[in-house]
């Protein structure tokens, strides 16, 4: 071979890794284990540059964690339940299991050509019944624990599809597929029970050290922790036998502002009253028309409905309020039902503007008598405020003063309980939707909801079902939903709801343990490979895919499958930037935006122009990938006209991991050129014969430094800073006069730290020089302390006075020695002029001065 050829040795070194099973891993208790994992991607039908990024990410520290003696786990599997494919079932008539396994085949046959270091052998797809049905194993033990639990929710309900959506389904109050108006629908559904555990998920993040702090701080808000007062206030004339109407606020401190109370539309109070009074049942139907989500009720107009009841003020009997039925309250937080303090609150303020209810002023500034009406007000935490009504006793306070005051005031008199509130739900897991996990129990006539046995599982996904009309197939199959009822042996119904799908990626990790066990984890192995050392994914999934794992870590642990240690399943976390890729514009007639592709695209220093016809075309820079723009580059493509380690490299090259990169094809090709350099430069090493010399040691101090270097940047994710490392490096191996044995171990530990970035050119210049096995067995070199240290140091030579040469010796180099060598020095020697200096003065570390 005389050229760079990617096309011929990646492929080949592809090969010689499978054939020596050199990723497979296997269980070695005389080894430190190192997992390291990236988000399983959805077989959405092919890969893209974005994946590549990741996935390059992870094995640059899986082989690295191997070469320096790790037992590396770096598994892939598919994410592979959900719409999509039942999406693309309905629009082109196939069948979801066959679009998914196609669009698996295909996306491996794209990853392999890239050569990451996986263990292919434990992949496997969530819509595998082996992998499902160890999910409804698991759901079983969770039921038997009261770990999950059936109750009737209010959901999105989707008229023209016939589902349920999830809130991220729902786009401005309408369907996100079938753009119907979205109602509000009472089904009974499936939980996990998360909330139980939302102190615990909120106090562990303080442990999470290795994880971004910003995720931890979104976490932190989304279970949203909030202190908070509970109390009652009595009707005047009690109805439905209710005689109280329950509240809990996190403002008690405003109680004095008060102008009425508002019911949920859930509110069972509202349901009865609903049923007596046809006309507020009208409009309480109207507030349950919109999405579920907390910004879909936010956004939508204030509605209410006067009870026509009266509440009585806690502090002060003869003080009446009105209730309302209010459609901006929520039957599942606090007690879905709350007082209204339009001075302090936006959307109790706009409520009361609507239906002409009184604004109450509140607090008043110490320093004048004004009222404080900023509805957004909160008394500052150091400024003091005078409360207008002080009830309390205190007169001034300052902001969780005023509310923890009112808390205890509150409290003792037995009129209220200070209480933690969580902003978590609980996770409902029912869809109504075919290419999911299906819920393992059965509805019998007699005994009600029964849980499958688990010698019956998998309950596996019927084959024969259409997606002509809408709704859940499962529901309309003709047999599939008869079974025998596991506990008295009747006729009974399967339940057709099937499990949301970040069930599926919310225990996968545990599952790689063992991708084969008959169990849904093997305990040994899950001891052994737990934790996931190294986490890496997109930052959108910092919420819920870690929420919901780390609820399923903790609950699994409980049914004893994961160890108390994996509570917390995964020790570091690192969400990695995008490739994004400028956005090539032109107008049309209309002046429209037309969108093309970049190989449709010449780019020039002058501007960039469309190849066919030379027109102009505007540039946007860096933006995020996606099919409409057009912005897009196939990995498939890159690897055919560069190759895979070139891909790899540019990546990561430019900026840092957690930032985005832009592809430019410019970019890339330069890239390319420099690993083609790379090979040159190795394989005419490989051919020299010369002699040691003098630029040996300088050299390997170079080298030294550089595998310092590149070692740092890997282990601190700095992997633009160690390629940059190694660009200059090559540089100066490129110059060097060194022999040519320098030069071949100084090229072989530049392929060898190299490596985890292109590890197929690595492997070629390795063989190429003589090193033995495969360099992906090879352990990481280690940098020499002794060569890192400057060791020796330059003396300038004075004669009478003046500089005249200098001298380089070693740092500890005797004064004896010293005196020999500048004596020697040809400067001085001519100065001498055969004869004896008067005086020679070395000064060790600065200065040899001779008087003649
Ligand atoms: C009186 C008050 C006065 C309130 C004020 C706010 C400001 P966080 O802090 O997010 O936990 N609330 C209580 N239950 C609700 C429900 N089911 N649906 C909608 N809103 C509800 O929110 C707690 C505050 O949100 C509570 O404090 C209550 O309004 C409202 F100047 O009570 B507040
Ligand atoms: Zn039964």
């Amino acid at each position: 071979m005389d050229r760079y050829d990617p096309g011929v040795i990646e492929p080949k070194w592809q090969k010689a890794w499978d054939t020596a099973g050199t990723f497979l891993a296997t269980r070695d208790e005389t080894k430190p284990k190192y997992y390291v994992l990236e988000m399983f991607p959805y077989p959405s039908g092919r890969i893209h540059i974005g994946h590549v990024r990741n996935y390059t990410m992870g094995d640059v520290i899986a082989r690295y964690k191997k070469a320096t003696g790790h037992n590396v786990l770096h598994p892939m599997g598919f994410d592979a339940f959900g719409m999509p494919a039942e999406n693309a079932a309905m629009a082109s008539g196939g069948h979801p299991k066959t679009w998914t396994y196609d669009n698996i085949a295909t996306m491996v046959e794209q990853m392999k050509p890239l050569g990451f270091g996986i263990d292919w052998s434990r992949m496997f797809a969530t819509c595998d019944p082996e992998y499902y049905g160890q999910q409804q194993a698991l759901f079983l033990d969770f039921l038997e624990k009261g770990l999950v639990y059936r109750k009737n929710a209010v959901v999105n309900w989707d008229p023209v599809d016939m589902t349920v959506l999830a809130n991220e389904q729902v786009e401005d109050g309408r369907g996100w597929r079938s753009g119907a108006l979205v109602e509000r629908r009472e089904l009974t559904q499936w939980f996990f029970k998360i909330s139980d555990f939302s102190g615990e998920l909120l106090d562990a993040l303080d442990t999470l050290d290795d994880w971004p702090a910003k995720v931890r701080l979104m976490q932190e808000n989304w279970i949203g922790r909030s202190r908070g007062l509970q109390f009652s206030w009595d009707l005047v004339d009690p109805a439905h036998g209710r005689d109280k109407v329950e509240v809990y606020t996190t403002r008690p401190d405003t109680l004095m502002g008060a102008s009425f109370i508002g019911l949920s539309p859930d509110h069972p109070l509202t349901r009865a009253l609903e049923a007596e009074n046809p006309d507020l049942a009208a409009k309480v139907a109207e507030m349950r028309k919109g999405g579920t989500t907390e910004e879909a009720i936010e956004k939508a107009d204030k509605l209410g409905v006067d009870t026509g009841l009266r509440a009585r003020h806690p502090l002060n009997p003869d003080w009446q309020v009105p209730v309302w039925v209010a459609n901006f309250i929520l039957m599942d937080y606090g007690t879905g039902a709350i007082f209204g303090v339009p001075a302090h609150d936006q959307r109790d303020l706009d409520f009361c503007r609507k239906y002409d209810l009184p604004v109450i002023d509140t607090f008043e500034a110490l320093d004048s008598p004004e009222p404080v009406t900023d509805t957004a007000f909160v008394p500052p935490k150091t400024e003091k405020v005078k409360w207008l009504n002080h009830f309390t006793g205190l007169d001034v306070a300052t902001g969780q003063e005023a509310i923890d005051a009112t808390i205890d005031y509150m409290e003792d008199k037995g009129l209220g309980t200070g209480v933690t509130k969580y902003r978590l739900r609980d996770w409902g897991l029912s869809r109504q939707r075919y290419w999911g996990c299906p819920i393992p129990v059965v509805h019998c006539d007699a005994c009600g909801v029964v849980p499958e046995k688990k010698e019956n599982l998998p309950i596996e996904l019927p084959e024969d079902v259409s997606f002509d009309i809408p709704g859940n197939p499962l529901d309309r199959h003709p047999t599939w939903r008869d079974c025998a009822c596991p506990a008295c042996g009747q006729t009974a119904r399967r339940e057709t709801d099937t499990m949301d799908t970040f069930v599926d990626s919310s225990w996968y990790f545990a599952r790689f343990t063992a991708p084969r066990a008959t169990t849904p984890t093997d305990l040994a192995e899950a001891e052994y490979w737990m934790n996931v050392d190294q986490y890496i994914g997109g930052i959108e999934h910092a919420i819920l895919h870690l929420l919901y794992s780390r609820f399923f870590a903790r609950a699994m642990h409980i049914c004893g499958h994961l160890p108390e240690t994996s509570k917390e399943p995964f020790d570091a976390l690192f969400t990695q930037g995008m490739v994004t890729h400028a956005i090539y514009v032109t107008r049309d007639e209309n002046d429209r935006p037309v969108y093309h592709f970049p190989e449709d695209v010449e780019v020039h220093e002058s501007g960039a122009r469309l190849g066919a016809t030379g027109e102009a075309v505007e540039v946007i820079p860096s933006a995020k990938m996606s099919k409409s723009k057009r912005n897009v580059v196939d990995p498939m493509t890159i690897i055919a006209d560069h190759g895979a380690d070139t891909a790899r490299w540019f990546v990561l090259s430019d900026s840092p991991p957690e930032r985005d990169v832009e592809w430019t094809a410019a970019g890339a090709e330069a890239a390319h050129k420099h690993l083609a350099r790379v090979w040159r430069l190795a394989s005419d090493i490989a051919k020299a014969e010369d002699a040691a010399g003098d630029a040996d040691e300088a050299l390997l101090r170079e080298m030294h430094k550089t595998i310092r270097d590149v070692t740092l940047g890997i282990e601190s994710f700095g992997f633009n800073a160690a390629i940059a490392r190694l660009y200059a490096f090559t540089a100066t191996l490129a110059k060097s006069t060194a022999g040519s044995g320098a030069r071949r171990k100084a090229a072989r530990t530049l392929a060898q730290l190299m490596s985890p970035m292109t590890p197929h050119l690595s492997e070629e210049i390795w063989t190429m020089l003589g090193g033995t096995g495969l360099l992906a067995d090879a352990p990481w070199p280690v940098a020499d302390e002794a060569m890192l240290v400057e060791n020796t140091v330059t003396l300038p030579i004075q004669i009478n006075g003046k500089r005249r040469s200098e001298i380089t010796v070693a740092k500890d180099m005797a004064k004896e020695e010293v005196e020999k060598i500048a004596l020697a020095d040809n400067a001085v020697v001519k100065a001498l002029d055969g004869g004896q200096p008067k005086k020679l003065i070395v000064v060790p570390g600065r200065i040899v001065n001779v008087v003649i």
